[in-house]
């Protein structure tokens, strides 16, 4: 009793070898969400492999895919990453997806007010029956395409300021802040609580 190494792990906490809770390498589940076309996918897999596809195929369901990254603090971050489908369609399995989920990351597409309309709808999603203290992301795509802009930095900033989230905008084709994304929400996931350093 007391003893921080014999207490039962928080759901979502790692385990090392010993089934000892893991204080330096911690995993997640990531979720994304945001309307079809605006480069979930693109950004999974410039992320995960390096890649930009600029043919693309719509997403059916969902996908899976993981990628472990090293902070500065020399912590690792495992993101088990759920890419959903963003046609209307499949709308209705979305809380498969983000039930349980510590981190979001919602996307849409600088070039398309509809898109951040329908990020806002993810955001009060999230807000109504997403866990308690997940960490979500606004994500304003396609930045390479800022002569055809509609959506300002601005506005998106404000409203993600308003909201408790973190605001990036990101190009999966030329990789701008790609990386960026994923460590600054890999910085902000809750520790497991710790009684040693
Ligand atoms: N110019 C530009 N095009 C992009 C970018 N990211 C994605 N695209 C293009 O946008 C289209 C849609 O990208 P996807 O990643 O498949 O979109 P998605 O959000 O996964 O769509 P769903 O799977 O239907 O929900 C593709 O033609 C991509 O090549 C980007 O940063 N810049
Ligand atoms: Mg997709």
């Amino acid at each position: 009793m007391g003893c921080s190494a014999s207490s039962p792990a928080n759901k979502g906490d790692s385990l090392d070898d010993r089934g000892a809770i893991d204080y330096k390498n911690i995993r997640t589940k990531l979720v994304l969400l945001g309307d079809s076309g605006v480069g979930k996918s693109c950004i999974v897999l410039r992320f995960v492999r390096g890649q930009f596809d600029p043919a693309s195929k719509v997403t059916v369901g969902a996908s899976f895919l993981s990628q472990t990254i090293a902070l500065q603090d020399s912590s690792t971050v495992k993101f088990e990453i759920w890419d959903t489908a963003g046609q209307e369609r499949y709308a209705s399995l979305a809380p498969l997806y983000y039930r349980g989920a510590g981190a979001a990351v919602i996307v849409y597409d600088i070039t398309s007010p509809e898109t951040f309309e329908k990020a806002q709808y993810w955001v009060r999603e999230l807000q109504k029956f997403g866990s308690a203290n997940i960490v979500m992301a606004l994500v304003g795509n396609k930045s390479d395409l800022h002569a055809s802009r509609k959506v300002s930095t601005q506005i998106a900033q404000e409203y993600a300021d308003s909201n408790g989230m973190f605001f990036i905008e990101t190009s999966a084709k030329t990789a701008e802040n790609i990386n960026q994304l994923f460590e600054e929400i890999g910085k902000r996931l809750p520790r497991p609580s710790t009684l040693k350093n």
